[in-house]
């Protein structure tokens, strides 16, 4: 099997390399910014939320407002397109790449399928049962639904982050943008939740850590990467992420700070859980002490789960967080010195997402 997380050309026939085409653009201005037309293929419509169905929060939409934004700003260039063979397999199981798009693929157009049974320890996925039970084996909540195009959509966000990193190291300064949905940082090697499907952001940092660059991951989604720290939890990519206290917040099941890391990766993860209600003030401190700790590591790659959803208005996150706490943020990350790639996650405040994510770019590459 090839360990190339890219390639130019399809695999041929005797190879047994998992490799998926998606095509992306990229805007090479100022800020690398990388996207993909495939998003528009995701849309949920549903998620379960305090015991009723509401409108999903991850829309397409917000990639939309964020790119208005940064055309606004003139932070965009005209992009090139490029066309690049993906291989998940560093991150993935090979199954659950394959399961997931092959039940895709047996979907119609205007189905929307949530997952309402699960295996448990003893079960397994059954390629005989419907797909909305097969879905269960592939997933961990119901926040997360699967229509035709998500397998599609989520490949081409992970291929932002890829192209968009290797963009930057290529480059060697400054900063990258994966402006990428669906988000990323809670999907697993063989598991989906959290609105997250497939894992750019752990697999953009596993490439470049395979190529022999030290790396650090930031995550200041308001919700625990749980999926990026399961991927890194015995390597030594520093990981390290501020979020709502999983006691009362999603993910629930980790995110605590005595998760330190295992094995080659004991002591490469650093967990920093905050209340309900955390400003300015408390985000600020936390988040200082997590930049001590990855100078102390010095990255040559810097890579950041980028989510917006600690914003004061975010109709799910709990924290306080102003525009300018946004643009505090960037500055902070970007005095760090090292290459930033910046992987959008979440942020659900739509009216205010473009700024947020603008004002974290702008002053991360100013
Ligand atoms: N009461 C991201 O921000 N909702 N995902 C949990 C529990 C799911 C968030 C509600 C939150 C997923 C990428
Ligand atoms: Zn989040």
């Amino acid at each position: 099997m090839s360990s190339e997380v890219t390639r130019e050309a399809p695999p041929t026939d005797h190879d047994d390399d998992l490799s998926i085409r998606c095509e992306v653009n990229i805007s090479c201005g100022d800020i690398i910014t990388v996207s993909s037309n495939d998003h528009l293929l995701h849309a949920g419509q549903v998620e379960f939320l305090n015991n009723q169905l509401v409108p999903s929060f991850e829309h397409p939409s917000r990639l939309e407002l964020i790119d208005r934004e940064f055309r606004e700003r003139k932070l965009l260039v005209t992009p090139a397109t490029k066309s690049v063979w993906i291989n998940l397999t560093l991150a993935h199981d090979h199954s659950y790449v394959e399961s997931l798009s092959r039940i895709c693929r047996h979907l119609n157009v205007d189905d929307i399928l949530l997952p309402s049974v699960w295996p448990g320890q003893k079960g397994a996925l059954r390629v005989e049962h419907p797909y909305g039970i097969q879905l269960g084996a592939l997933s961990r909540d119901m926040f997360t639904s699967i229509g035709a195009g998500t397998f599609t959509a989520s490949v081409g966000s992970a291929g932002c982050a890829v192209v968009a990193m290797q963009e930057l190291v290529a480059r060697g300064k400054g900063c990258a943008f994966a402006l990428s949905r669906p988000p990323h940082h809670h999907a697993g090697r063989d598991y989906m939740n959290g609105y997250c499907y497939m894992n750019g952001t752990a697999l953009a940092a596993m490439s470049a850590r395979a190529s022999g660059l030290r790396v650090a991951v930031i995550d200041v989604d308001y919700h625990h990467g749980n999926g990026t720290q399961e991927l890194l939890y015995g390597s030594d990519i520093l990981f390290c992420s501020v979020h709502g206290d999983p006691a009362s917040t999603f993910p629930f099941y980790s995110g605590y700070a005595d998760e330190q890391g295992e094995g080659l990766g004991l002591g490469f993860n650093l967990n920093v859980p905050l209340p309900h209600g955390t400003d300015s003030q408390g985000y600020r401190e936390a988040l200082r002490h997590v930049l001590a700790r990855v100078r102390n590591y010095a990255p040559d790659l810097v890579v950041v789960s980028l989510g917006v959803d600690t914003f004061e208005g975010d109709p799910i996150g709990r924290f306080r967080l102003s525009a300018a706490d946004f643009s505090w943020i960037g500055d902070a990350i970007g005095q760090l010195g090292a290459p930033v790639l910046f992987v959008m996650e979440g942020g659900y405040a739509v009216s205010e997402i473009g700024m947020n994510v603008a004002n974290v770019l702008e002053a991360a590459s100013g």
